[in-house]
């Protein structure tokens, strides 16, 4: 790859750049300066004999807030190996919008062959997608989209407002199956601005609205477990005795808000007084499932780095990739509540939750 050339010289620099721009967070530091120095090292040596044929990737990443986060790097890091020809730069930015934008700059000036990004927030993407395009390099988009550019090669990922279309119309067929008439409901939400917040509101709020259930409160949880336990311990004082559904937009919060519904003495799951409500699915948020905890966990499937190769494959074959790559997800409970529903008259199926099940999930 010729452009590999100019790249190796400035990666020197831009080792020092990107240390700088990332700093401050905690693993992410460590994990740039690795990145950084071998990239550096790269540049003293002959290109071929460095990188060989190894095609280049930067990974802007979220951050390290949840088990799906993790699970989604380790995808990554596992699919864009060396021994499987690439050579990757993965730089964490730690949940913080400018430390993204900076860490895409720092691909552009090494002149990386790709760059995956997956969004903190969906706006504020058009100029430095401009770059990429004005820089020649592919982007690719994966799990949260970008709404104010279309100046990327792929999106791979999830439709959040169909988990949150899918939780709500669950919760419209348990509650009936239990003779629930009324539904209170809690909202811990993802962080705000993100695609995945966005969607599961906006889907789990329709259904909410067609059936006129009452909506006590959103607020913002990180996608985080800490995050989830103070929204929910603040919630279990404002609103004592008044709720009876919880949706947290990810496993971590529902772990979260269980210690703080323990730790207030209210009873949840399928043999308490709230129905809990989650997102993501990971093995964790399973095992809560298995143990009665959390009612019903809608999956959203972090594993794209396999999907993101085809369409590295498809464009180093110089063909064009699909614009939009939706991967699959399935609805999770126990057999108690694995109710029948529907999303736009299209009747879905539940996965039961079983060891071998939990034993398959990230
Ligand atoms: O639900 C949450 C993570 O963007 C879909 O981000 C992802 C979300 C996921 O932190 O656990």
């Amino acid at each position: 790859m010729k452009k590999k050339l100019l790249g190796v010289l400035l990666a020197a620099t831009m080792a020092v750049g990107m240390l700088a721009g990332c700093g401050s967070s905690s693993d992410s530091s460590s994990e740039t300066t690795d990145d950084a120095t071998t990239t550096e090292d790269t540049a003293s040596t002959d290109d071929s004999a460095s990188s060989g044929d190894l095609i280049t990737i930067g990974f802007a990443q979220v951050g390290h807030e949840s088990d799906w986060r993790t699970a989604s790097t380790k995808s990554c890091q596992d699919v864009f190996s060396e021994e499987n020809g690439y050579d990757l730069s993965f730089v964490d930015c730690d949940n913080d919008s400018a430390a993204q934008l900076e860490a895409v700059r720092s691909f552009i000036e090494q002149d990386v062959d790709y760059i995956i990004i997956d969004p903190i927030v969906s706006t504020g993407w058009d100029t430095v997608l401009t770059e990429c395009e004005d820089a020649g390099i592919p982007v690719i988009v994966i799990d949260r989209t970008i709404e104010d550019s279309d100046k990327y090669t792929s999106w791979v990922g999830s439709n959040f407002k169909t988990e949150g279309l899918a939780a709500g119309e669950w919760l419209k067929a348990y509650a009936e199956s239990k003779g629930i008439s009324e539904i209170n409901y809690l909202t811990i939400a993802g962080s705000t601005g993100a695609s995945a917040q966005i969607g599961r509101t906006e889907g789990f709020d329709e259904i909410a609205e067609a059936n006129g259930w009452n909506k006590l409160d959103e607020q913002d949880g990180d996608f985080t477990e800490d995050g989830g336990q103070s929204i929910m311990e603040s919630y279990c004082k404002s609103y004592e005795g008044k709720f009876n559904v919880v949706v947290c937009q990810n496993d971590n919060e529902a772990f979260g808000a269980m210690t703080a519904m323990d730790n207030a003495g209210i009873t949840y799951g399928l043999d308490g007084d709230v129905i809990l409500i989650s997102f993501d699915a990971c093995t964790a948020g399973l095992e809560q499932v298995a143990a009665r905890k959390i009612s019903a966990d809608f999956e959203c499937n972090p594993l794209a780095a396999p999907f993101v190769e085809e369409v590295i494959k498809t464009l180093e074959e110089g063909g064009t990739p699909e614009k939009e790559v939706y991967m699959e997800e399935h609805w999770f409970a126990l057999t108690d509540a694995m109710v029948d529903f529907s999303i736009d008259g299209e009747a879905q199926t539940m996965t039961e939750v079983t060891d071998e099940v939990i034993e398959a999930q990230y």
